[in-house]
Formats: structure tokens, sequence, C-alpha cells
């Protein structure tokens, strides 16, 4: 074999060995570098002849072509081995399912509260808002609530530590009634020397809080209550409109409403509103659903109205109880325990 052939084979198993890029310049090196083999050879011509220098050129060069031909074919063999080894590790199979984003819904209690706003506002009712941590004012004394009511009691009603000896007592609203108090209040101002008292009707929906906890009563409970005065409302307009909420809300217009003397210290007279189903599971069997009455008078003038001119009616009714017989839930805590298996079926 002529040193030519043994320079080719040997850059041949150089290149065939290198494993990555870097390796194979390296290689290259050794045979076409500066001061690689056969560069050295081609310098080494200057002492022959010019008939010895014409073959011997000839000869290197067939021999550097077929050095740069080994070395090209291995750059292309390691460039499509990395394309492939990339590929692999990239592999996309168009056959597996897509992500799915998971699907949420409102919870029960959001789906009855929208539709008692939506009901109510179809009837004229505007929706009022509050804080749910309120003062002594709104919570009792507006409401006509004595002095030593037993609602007032630390086992009744959350207390907030305001760090004020000389304010007067915060809680956790116990129900919804404060918010009406601040509307009514604000449009009394609002309206003080309109010739024309324009009518109060709204709904107050809420969360509310009592220190109660058992399989009926969550400490955190939500209330809607409602309020309509104006210088012409009465216990009928109560009737028809609490009716025709029952009526649409459990999409039952058989159903049949009653009303039961009752006492609350913001009303009088006072009662309870029963319902009776026509069609369903609970057809037939009275079931409490509000309590109600006509505004008492030292409530309105508690809001700044005057209770000689101005009168009608409020009530009080609990949206979870309200939500438990809309959808045929039978325990208040399901509510509360945040269950998707129990949630997701009011999708
Ligand atoms: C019940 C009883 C009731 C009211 C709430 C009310 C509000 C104002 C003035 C007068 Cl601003 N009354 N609210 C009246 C009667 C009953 O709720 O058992 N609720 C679940």
């Amino acid at each position: 074999m002529s040193d030519l052939d043994t320079i080719i084979a040997n850059a041949q198993a150089a290149f065939a060995a290198a494993a990555t890029p870097a390796d194979l310049e390296n290689a290259k090196a050794v045979f076409l570098g500066k001061q690689g083999q056969l560069t050295e050879l081609m310098k080494g011509m200057a002492a022959l002849s010019v008939e010895e220098k014409k073959t011997r050129g000839a000869a290197i060069n067939v021999a550097k072509q077929a050095v740069e031909g080994a070395l090209t074919a291995r750059r292309q063999a390691l460039a499509d081995a990395e394309l492939d080894k990339q590929l692999k590790a990239e592999a996309l199979d168009v056959s597996l399912p897509g992500r799915q984003r998971g699907q949420g819904g409102l919870h029960p209690i959001a789906l009855a509260w929208d539709r008692i706003e939506q009901i109510f506002g179809s009837m004229g009712f505007d929706v009022a808002d509050g804080p749910e941590i309120e003062n002594d004012w709104f919570n009792f004394t507006a409401l006509n609530n004595p002095p030593n009511h037993p609602a007032r009691s630390m086992q009744d009603t959350f207390y907030v530590d305001m760090n004020d000896e000389e304010a007067q007592p915060y809680c956790l609203r116990t129900h919804t009634s404060p918010m009406q108090i601040r509307y009514a209040t604000a449009h009394a101002k609002k309206h003080a020397n309109d010739a024309v008292f324009p009518e109060i009707r709204v709904i107050a929906p809420g969360r509310t809080y009592r220190v109660d906890s058992d399989a009926t009563h969550s400490p955190m409970f939500h209330q809607v209550e409602g309020l309509w005065l104006g210088e012409n409302v009465s216990f009928k307009d109560l009737k028809i409109t609490f009716l025709n909420f029952c009526k649409t809300f459990f999409e039952d217009d058989g159903l049949v409403m009653r009303f039961r003397p009752s006492y609350f210290p913001f009303t009088e007279p006072s009662a309870e509103i029963d319902i009776q189903f026509s069609k369903g599971p609970l057809a037939g069997r009275w079931l409490e659903v509000a309590g109600s009455g006509q505004v008492h008078p030292t409530v309105v003038r508690n809001m700044g109205l005057d209770p000689e001119k101005i009168i009608g009616f409020a009530f009080g009714s609990g949206i979870d109880r309200l939500a438990m017989l809309r959808y045929g839930v039978n325990d208040l805590r399901l509510f509360f325990e945040g269950d998707v298996r129990f949630l997701s079926q009011f999708r």
C-alpha cells in the first residue's frame, strides 16, 4: 500500500470513529489542516523535478479529494443522525386525544340567587348591596329590636372586636335587613323635597351569619329580603308579589300560598308564608318559605320616612332553603362541602 493509500485509509477510519461534529473537525485537522499529513506532503514536493512534481502532485490531489469526500460523507451522516435523534425526541402522536379543559359551573346557591334577582327584577325590584360587618344601629336598633333582645346576645351573634371601646358594637350581619335600611335611608334623603314620593322596591340578597351549626343550620347562610314602600302599598301587593315569585321560581303554576300569623319586631302585623306544590315529590305538603309583614312604623321612621304617609311590606327568606326545595337537595351541608360530584350535577 502506498503512503497515500495509507493516509486515505487512516482518514476514513478516523472520520468513522468521530462521534460528534467536534471530533470530526479535530480529525480533519490531522489530514487536511495547516500541518496536516497531506499538507506536509505538498510542502515536501519543493525538492522534486518538474516531471516528478506533475505526477506526485496529481496523486496527492487525488488522495486529498478522497479524504475530503470521506469528510463530507461523515459530516452528512452525523447531521442526519442528529436530526433523526431530534425528530424521535419531538415525536408527535396525532392520534392522542386532545387535552380537555375542565368545565366549571355556577354553585346551586348562585343559580338560585340569580333566579331570585331576575324574577324580582321583572317586577321592578332593584338589588341592594351592603357590608357584611354591620354596626348595632343598622343590624338591630333601626329594626326595632329592643336593647336586650336575645338575638343580640353573644350566643346568637358573631361580634367583631374593632378595638374601640367608645364605638357601638360591630357584628357580622344576622340578616340582610341592614342593606334595606341603608337603601331606604339614602332614598329618603335623596327624595326629601320631591312633591311625590317615588316608591321603594328593592331586594337584598346576601350572606348572613349566626352562631348556629347543625344538620339544618350553617353559621354562614344566605338570605333574601324584600321591601316595598310607598303611599299606597298594601298586604295585597305582598301576596300577589310573593305568589308570583314562588310560581316562577319553582316553575309550578298550580302552587298555592297561605299566610300564618306570626311576630317580628320589625313588622306589624306579621305573617309566615307557607307554600304547597301542585306537583313533584313534595306536592300537597305545606312548606314554610318566608317571614313577612307590614313594616313597623318605628322602622319606617328610622329610615327617615313619615310612617303616617309611607307604608308597605317586607319579607325575608332563606336562599339556601329555596335552593334545596328548587333543586331537590335534602341536606344543607352539601352546599358547603365543595364536593365536585355534587356540584357538577348543576352544570
Ligand atoms: C324570616 C323573617 C323577615 C323582614 C324579614 C324587614 C326588613 C325591613 C323592615 C322590616 Cl328593612 N322587615 N324584613 C320582615 C319580616 C320577616 O324575615 O324568617 N326570614 C328568614
